[in-house]
């Protein structure tokens, strides 16, 4: 039978690298895209004629249904959000409509459509917050800091009742922070990397950062979706906390990135009180213990191959800038 695969949020850093994991797998994969006046294909540009795109959004229920409903998939891939933290503030009740109750209307149009199936969530570390244990695994209550990581616990519960109501094949992924040459560049580490590389190439002086010293666990968003697909690959839906169990500070980000091309970040990196955030989340770093031995996860990528990877990254497509507008 052929395996087929819906994926929400298939223009984002997540929905690219789990594209290319399904079609190496042989799925036919779906993405569901929203209409704007200008298209955002750019992370999946190169495996366009691979994908089988349509538009809905998940503000709306009916272009959900529809698209399940024509699409027939038998794993659905919930990555959609308003994922930046900081716009969470700005915009609470945007992020809540998306992040929160849209993948309310996932669930819904999956039990009207055919309830078997099999539904994977997007959960953050977010949920844990102002963290009340480290490390911090599937039982560590939630203490979410910001509009963004309240969402986030909504949807993490909304998917487990679905399992427990319904019987649904529903899993929730507590997936740390993981990133890529393919992460925008709001987030730190590709804020980082772009200007280490325009730094490094003359085209950038300085960089502007917030708290230096909250710790992230990071890890490579290629390791991170294999642990998605391996979730609905398991006799029964459950849910799993994916992370490195390594904590980084920011300062070591930048030290590192800079590092890497030879300069030295004390030079170059200021910091900018309009960047801190209402409520900080100081430090995340997950056990993995239950993704490594129940799904046999295994990530391949540590902190230092990750800065290098999306430092080289940057350099590369900085040169290339450059070449252009000499042309
Ligand atoms: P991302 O790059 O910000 O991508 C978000 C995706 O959601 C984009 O494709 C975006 O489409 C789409 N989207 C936003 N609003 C939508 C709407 N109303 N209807 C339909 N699609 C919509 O995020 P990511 O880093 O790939 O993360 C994927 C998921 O994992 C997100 O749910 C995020 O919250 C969660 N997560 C991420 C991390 C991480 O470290 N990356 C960790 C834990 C959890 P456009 O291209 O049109 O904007
Ligand atoms: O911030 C600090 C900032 O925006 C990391 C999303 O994918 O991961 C991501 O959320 C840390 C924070 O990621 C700047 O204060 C300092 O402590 O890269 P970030 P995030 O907020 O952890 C989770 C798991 C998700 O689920 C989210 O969707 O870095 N920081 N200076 C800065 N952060 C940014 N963005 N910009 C700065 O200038």
């Amino acid at each position: 039978m052929k395996r087929i695969a819906l994926i929400t949020g298939i223009t984002g850093q997540d929905g690219a690298y789990l594209s290319e994991l399904l079609l190496s797998k042989g799925y036919e994969v779906h993405g569901i895209v929203r209409r704007s006046s200008t298209d955002s294909f750019e992370r999946i540009a190169h495996l366009r004629e691979k994908l089988r795109l349509h538009q809905a959004d998940l503000h709306d229920q009916l272009s959900l249904v529809n698209i399940i409903r024509d699409v027939a998939p038998r794993e659905v891939y919930n990555l959609a959000a308003q994922s930046f933290v900081p716009t969470s503030w700005g915009q609470p009740l945007l992020t809540g409509d998306v992040t929160a109750l849209g993948v309310t209307r996932v669930l819904e149009a999956i039990r009207f459509v055919d309830p078997t199936i099999r539904f994977y969530q997007a959960s953050s570390s977010e949920m844990f917050g102002k963290v009340v244990e480290s490390p911090q695994r599937e039982s560590t209550p939630f203490w979410p800091r910001s509009p963004y990581g309240v969402s986030k616990v909504y949807g993490h519960w909304i998917t487990v009742n679905y399992r427990e109501s319904y019987g649904m094949f529903a899993c929730s992924g507590i997936l740390f922070n993981h990133e890529s040459p393919l992460r925008g560049k709001e987030f730190v580490t590709r804020k980082v990397t772009d200007a280490v590389a325009r730094i490094k190439l003359g085209v950038q002086e300085k960089l502007k950062l917030g708290n230096l010293d909250a710790r992230r666990d990071w890890g490579f968003a290629g390791d991170y979706v294999r642990a998605m697909w391996l979730m609905l690959q398991q006799p029964e839906p459950d849910d799993y906390v994916v992370a490195m169990g390594e904590m980084h500070s920011v300062r070591d980000l930048v030290e590192t990135a800079f590092g890497h091309v030879g300069l030295d970040y004390t030079k170059h990196v200021e910091t900018d009180p309009t960047l801190l955030r209402p409520a900080e989340v100081n430090e995340l770093c997950g056990d993995a213990t239950k993704a490594r031995a129940k799904l046999g996860w295994q990530p391949e990528v540590r902190f230092p191959q990750l800065v290098a990877m999306m430092v080289d990254a940057d350099v590369e497509r900085v040169r290339r800038e450059i070449e252009f507008q000499k042309l």
